[in-house]
């Protein structure tokens, strides 16, 4: 049985997530925050477990539906808010925006616009650690959308080929956009895809938090141990539509219901609750805790300083030397 101390933290870290997505939806609504906005609400036990089995100096790259990912690898809220806001306290300076956080400093790669975009980076970041004997790991998240692409097949096999450090993981949540995974692959086990790569490949409940933690940790360990690339495929469901501009035509709400029955942090709680293990003062203390961590955030961001109009042409070229 997995110990209270980490139940309570993967617990914590999903709330911290959903929260922080939650806000994100308000302050959109309010046309506070513009641009692209892509939430993950309900497959926070993806980024929450994975990350647990995580050591602070291996790397993350994510795609733009990475708000959660950036948060629980140590970005601050505060500095996320800001970059939403477009403000030059967020992590990028506020150039980026939802789908381009990046914070070198806990080795977040980002945030990555172009499905499937990060593999390729992930497997470059692998290759720098194996090329200077570094025990590191590279998770790379993506979504089952990813697997159409030529950079998926081009990585794997490399990553393979030349036994890289990177920990493939596929959120699967059956759609991308408006397209069930069923119109458009052949072979809808996505595991046995990485295993046509020869690499060891195994699917996990994406929806329960637990499972996810045990999935990651497994993977992780055999990675780092120099067992070559690995592949985790984590079955989950997005709550919401796929951006905040999408009517939802592709999918009933029999459907959505169905999955939001299996809400991560709900069944995590009901599961807690039942066992004796969270008491109901401190499932209210750690909602206290999170809610009182993005108002702060939300007041920071909005009390930051929107970038100088004379300043956007900096960090495109190096900056001349001075005599
Ligand atoms: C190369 C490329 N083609 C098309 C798009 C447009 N696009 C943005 S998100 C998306 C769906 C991706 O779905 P999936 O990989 O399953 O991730 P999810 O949104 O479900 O998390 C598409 C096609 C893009 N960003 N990049
Ligand atoms: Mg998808």
């Amino acid at each position: 049985m997995t110990d209270q101390h980490q139940a309570h933290d993967l617990l914590r870290r999903m709330l911290r997530v959903r929260r922080l997505e939650e806000t994100c939806v308000e302050l959109y609504s309010a046309t506070k925050i513009r641009g692209f906005l892509h939430v993950q609400i309900g497959e926070e036990a993806v980024a929450a477990g994975v990350m647990s089995a995580l050591e602070p100096d291996d790397a993350v790259v994510a795609t733009y539906r990475e708000h959660g990912h950036a948060l629980l690898r140590g970005v601050s809220a505060d500095s996320i808010l800001a970059e939403m806001f477009g403000k030059q306290e967020g992590c990028c300076r506020g150039r980026g925006g939802s789908m381009h956080l990046f914070d070198a400093a806990t080795r977040f790669y980002g945030g990555n616009a172009i499905v499937a975009g990060g593999l390729p980076v992930a497997v470059g970041l692998a290759l720098a650690d194996r090329m200077q004997g570094r025990r590191r790991v590279t998770a790379c998240f993506f979504g089952e959308g990813a697997v159409a692409e030529g950079e998926f097949h081009e990585s794997l096999n490399l990553a393979a080929l030349w036994q890289l450090p990177v920990l493939f993981v596929c959120e699967n949540n059956l759609y991308a956009m408006g397209t069930a995974l069923r119109y458009t692959e052949s072979q809808t086990d996505l595991a046995l895809k990485a295993a046509a790569y020869e690499i060891p490949a195994w699917p996990a409940d994406g929806m329960d938090a637990l499972a996810v933690a045990e999935a990651a940790r497994r993977a992780v360990d055999a990675v780092r141990s120099g067992g070559g690339p690995h592949f985790l495929e984590l079955r989950t469901y997005r709550f919401r539509a796929h951006s905040m501009f999408d009517p939802e035509r592709y999918r009933d709400k029999a459907e959505v219901a169905s999955w939001v029955e299996r809400d991560p942090i709900a069944t995590l709680r009901a599961t807690l609750q039942a066992e004796d293990r969270l008491s109901e003062e401190e499932w209210t203390a750690m909602q206290q805790e999170v809610d009182a961590e993005m108002e702060q955030a939300v007041a920071y961001a909005e009390a930051g300083t929107p970038e100088p109009v004379e300043e956007l042409t900096r960090f495109l070229y190096t900056e001349p030397a001075t005599p």
